[in-house]
């Protein structure tokens, strides 16, 4: 049995979403880091970073860092072919979650937690402007990326379409993401509305 440290509206929520479809048995426990409290202190016990996702193998190996984690499930369930086997195939999905997490995802947490960068209430007000741009400039890059492939660069679901439909939740919002990445939007729709999964994305990104 695996434990998934998660919380709400997080990256946790493209963790779940691989665990369901490669069929693995998972408690979730709720640890919202900036919320504190007991699971938070667990989690800091096994993340000194006390972030999510947090992944607790059967065996009792801590994975942290999305896209290992992300690779690491579609390595042990390879009959589940969420990653292609096919070498070209598989180097751009890695290419592009590592790109996701590398930038996106770090431009992320810059604008939710711009004290941890610089000091000073101006000034962390205009990183977090700057983070958002960025962010958005990351996200145009991939859309210019984008061919007409149905799932984001392949004809298959990949753990990439899992964290993409994740942090497509994110800043800058889905608004955003329907007009200026009208090609991803229309790649996550399957993953979107995939049957297994949709409870999931409910679960998280509904209030
Ligand atoms: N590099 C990590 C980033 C994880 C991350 O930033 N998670 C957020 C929630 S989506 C978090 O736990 N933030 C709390 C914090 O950084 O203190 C990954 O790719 O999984």
């Amino acid at each position: 049995m695996y434990t998934l440290y998660g919380c709400k509206g997080c990256g946790s929520a493209a963790i779940e979403a691989a665990l369901t479809l490669v069929g693995a048995p998972y408690q979730y426990i709720e640890a919202e880091p900036w919320s504190g409290g007991p699971a938070v202190d667990e989690l800091r016990r096994l993340n000194p970073l006390a972030q999510v996702p947090t992944l607790l193998t059967p065996d009792g190996t801590v994975l942290t860092e999305s896209v290992a984690i992300l690779i690491w499930l579609s390595e042990q369930y390879p009959a589940s072919h969420l990653l292609p086997t096919d070498a070209t195939a598989r180097a751009t999905v890695l290419r592009w979650l590592v790109y996701l997490t590398a930038n996106a995802y770090a431009a992320i947490g810059i604008g939710d937690f711009p004290e941890r960068w610089i000091a000073g209430e101006a000034e962390q007000g205009s990183l977090k402007a700057f983070a958002r741009a960025r962010l958005e400039d990351y996200w145009r890059t991939l859309e210019r990326q984008l061919g007409d492939t149905p799932f984001l660069f392949t004809q298959q679901l990949t753990v990439l379409d899992l964290l993409a439909a994740t942090m497509s939740h994110w800043r800058p919002g889905r608004d955003w993401f329907q007009q200026e990445c009208p090609k991803l939007t229309a790649a996550l729709q399957s993953t979107l509305s995939h049957t297994a999964l949709a409870p999931i994305w409910i679960r998280n990104f509904t209030a």
